[in-house]
């Protein structure tokens, strides 16, 4: 049992979707404030750090810009006019106009529509029991995770990974396609202890000389889209130098042989003309790994955000496979640990009332879905009704001039549960006011730990604001779903799913403030075997077997790790390939807004080369105008270095208002779905720039 707090502070969770998911202290004033945020020293992942904007939370709960009573909009669709009504009539209409929808199309017309604006598994997934319960349209979720877990899985056969914890103890901490520095912060805490007890070298693998990079002792700079080049490049000299451990991969991969002849075409110099990194750095790099084995690879999301994603993703997790990292304590990979957990997420998510039968549709695809694309809206009803909690997708989905344009639609019935008033909330016809986590109850899973936290109420909501849980039941009530947890609180739903995982009880929760789910050694190495009935790794995946909905034609994803030319290429018209990176003060569309995030990272903004910039005759603070077939976006040049050639980055999602001509970033990214399973390729965009 860990010792109680002083008084005043109060043990919670990071509700949002980082993979850190910190163990916080929060600072009660009184039943309606609160104050300073801190990291839970004593959590051996939180380790007493969390990152600048969860600190200064109070500005997100204490926001005059909170909403806090339901509203009905008055005037066309996104102009913003509202009229507040009460809850009751904000839910009978709902409910009128969902019932009314479903006896036209049929209950698939209606769309809940969610993510993880928190990671709450009642207050996230409860949408889904009253989807289930009413059998509306299921929600394939494409947008964060697919393509890189696709790519875990085809060689792992199990979404885990090697204790975070470990990375201290090992000779090289490798950051690959992860801004660790901005994205969860605690990596570096604990990378930074490896290179001060050891001499361990940081290496940073990213498109750009990034707050990660900048403090790597080894920067790999590469072209965005071609990880699985420079991971080829590296496994040739490693094999072709005996610094491929042998026995290990006879014993645990299955077909070493094969892949070692598929690599020897795979040179540093085939490598380098791909992916922009020198050959001599790709050797170099190749050895420093062959010397210290003990390399503990984290492996981030932003690699796998392009079309060849989940093949470069399998790319790179191949290579602490050929070095038998996983043998040693400090080595191996982490990519999610979200497979660890076992939930029986039955109550929550209403899983017994599920229908297998009912069409799934592609959250990324939300543009094509809304105006119409039979494909899209696998050859069924039209959408009429959507019903949004924790996303928004106005602002984060790709292809957002069709999304756009869908949401417009004047017989689509929107409704829209939030904290703020976001894009999407502003095409809603009536808005829900949300509360914030340190106003209700619920319980969190770490991604990139091993931890399950507790984050109870702390206090009281402003105004009329309700939880997703409460709004969920009282739609289910007034729609004539049925399930026994619609009644419950969410504090009963989260003891009975802590007992029926395994998980102990509340109360024992409530006590201890987290669990440690870490799988013993052995098995979190996987030296009792991969995810495979044979237990071995594949270098030679069977994709159908990988989960997930299959997209794209599956026989044309090479056969081994391999540089996939899928990519939207650089062409004489889009002469750019451009990244839409992470900020360090927005999380996503969240903390857009909050002012000191607003002031830190001051307007939108594209990071040029200065040679790039020249030639177009762009200066520092010019406007520019990006363009591609999807659209048109106008920012402000920044002349950054740290890039290769032809290659630039707008980091952040603000607001769509936030650009000059309404237009947000996701303007520019595309919404086909790439295989085999989907996904959404941020970083993964030509474009054509110019002055003006
Ligand atoms: N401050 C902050 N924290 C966040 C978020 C945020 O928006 N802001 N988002 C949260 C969410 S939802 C998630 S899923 C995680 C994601 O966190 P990460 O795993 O870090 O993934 P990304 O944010 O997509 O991108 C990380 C890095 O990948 C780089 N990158 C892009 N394309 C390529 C490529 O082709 N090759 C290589 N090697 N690198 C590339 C980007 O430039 C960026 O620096 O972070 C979470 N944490
Ligand atoms: N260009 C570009 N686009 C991207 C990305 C990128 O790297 N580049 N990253 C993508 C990724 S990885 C992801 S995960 C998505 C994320 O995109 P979103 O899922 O849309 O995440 P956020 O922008 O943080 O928005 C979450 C919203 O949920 C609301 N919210 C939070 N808690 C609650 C709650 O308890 N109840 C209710 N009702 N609402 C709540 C917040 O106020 C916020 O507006 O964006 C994707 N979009
Ligand atoms: S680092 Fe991530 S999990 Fe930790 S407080 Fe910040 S946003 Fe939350
Ligand atoms: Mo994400």
């Amino acid at each position: 049992m860990n010792a109680p707090l002083r008084p005043k502070l109060r043990a919670s969770a990071c509700p949002h979707d980082c993979p850190s998911t910190c163990a916080l202290e929060v600072e009660v004033l009184d039943d309606h404030t609160m104050g300073r945020v801190r990291g839970a020293a004593a959590n051996s992942y939180t380790a007493g750090v969390i990152c600048a904007k969860v600190a200064r939370y109070a500005e997100r709960v204490h926001n005059p810009n909170r909403l806090t009573h339901p509203m009905l909009r008055t005037g066309p669709k996104g102009s913003g006019q509202f009229t507040p009504i009460s809850w009751d009539e904000a839910l009978d209409r709902t409910a009128e106009r969902f019932l009314a929808a479903e006896r036209e199309h049929g209950a698939e017309t209606i769309w809940p529509y969610f993510y993880a604006g928190t990671m709450g598994l009642v207050m996230r997934d409860g949408i889904n029991r009253l989807r289930h319960a009413k059998r509306y349209s299921d929600q394939y979720s494409t947008i964060c995770t697919a393509l890189s877990w696709a790519g875990w899985l085809a060689g792992h056969g199990r979404m885990t990974g090697a204790d975070p914890r470990e990375i201290p103890e090992s000779d090289c901490v490798v950051l690959w396609g992860t801004n660790a520095v901005v994205t969860q912060v605690n990596v570096m805490t604990h990378a930074v202890k490896a290179r001060k007890s050891r001499g361990a070298p940081i290496v940073a693998v990213d498109v750009y000389d990034n707050a990660t990079m900048q403090q790597a002792d080894v920067k790999l700079l590469v072209r965005p889209g071609t990880d699985g080049a420079l991971a080829c490049g590296v496994m040739h000299v490693l094999f072709r130098e005996g610094l491929a451990d042998r026995a290990y991969l006879d014993r645990y991969a299955d077909d070493p042989a094969g892949f070692e002849a598929h690599l020897r075409t795979r040179t540093p110099e085939w490598a380098s003309a791909i992916c922009g990194v020198p050959a001599a750095e790709i050797e170099s790099f190749a050895r420093l790994l062959g010397s210290r084995p003990r390399a503990f690879f984290r492996i981030g999301y932003g690699f796998a955000r392009s079309r060849n994603g989940a093949v470069a993703l399998h790319a790179v997790s191949a290579l602490p496979v050929v070095l038998g990292s996983w043998q040693h304590r400090g080595g191996g990979a982490l990519h999610s640990n979200s497979g660890m957990f076992g939930w029986n997420k039955t109550l929550i998510e209403g899983l017994d009332r599920r229908d297998a039968g009912v069409r799934k549709l592609d959250q990324s695809q939300i543009g094509a879905i809304l105006t119409g694309d039979p494909e899209a809206l696998r050859h069924g009803p039209p959408v009429t009704g959507l019903f949004i909690q924790n996303t928004n997708p106005m602002t984060v989905a790709p292809d957002q001039a069709v999304v756009r344009r869908g949401f417009s639609r004047e017989d689509l019935f929107t409704v829209v549960h939030e904290q703020v008033m976001t894009d999407t909330a502003r095409m809603a016809d009536i808005v829900l006011p949300a509360t914030m986590f340190v106003e209700h109850d619920d319980v969190y899973q770490a991604g990139g730990q091993q931890h399950i936290l507790l984050g109870p109420k702390l206090i009281e909501p402003p105004g009329e604001c309700r939880s997703n849980h409460d709004v969920v039941s009282a739609l289910a009530q007034r729609l004539g779903a049925e399930h026994p947890a619609f009644a419950m609180t969410a504090r009963e739903i989260i003891d009975h799913t802590l007992r029926a995982s395994g998980r102990g009880t509340l109360a024992q929760l409530e006590q201890d403030r987290w669990i440690d789910c870490q799988q013993p050694f052995e098995k979190a190495h996987y030296l009792d075997g991969f995810g495979f009935p044979d237990g071995k790794f594949r270098f030679r995946p069977d994709w159908d077997q990988v989960p997930g909905v299959p997209s794209g034609p599956r026989d044309e994803v090479p056969a081994f790790p391999d540089h996939w030319a899928v990519t939207e290429e650089a062409d004489a018209v889009h002469p750019f390939r451009l990244t839409t990176s992470p900020a360090r003060n927005f999380l996503n569309s969240s903390f857009t807004e909050t002012p000191t995030s607003l002031v830190k990272e001051e307007r939108p903004t594209v990071l040029i080369r200065p040679d790039d910039a020249a030639e177009l005759g762009v200066a520092e603070g010019d406007l520019v105008t990006l363009t591609n077939p999807r659209g048109e976006v106008r920012l402000h040049a920044k002349l950054f270095a740290g890039l290769r050639p032809k290659v630039v980055v707008a980091e952040s999602i603000w607001p769509n208002d936030s650009y000059i001509d309404g237009c947000g970033i996701n303007t520019l990214t595309g919404a086909d779905a790439p295989a085999p399973v989907g996904g959404a390729a941020f970083h993964d965009i030509k474009v054509h720039l110019r002055r003006g």
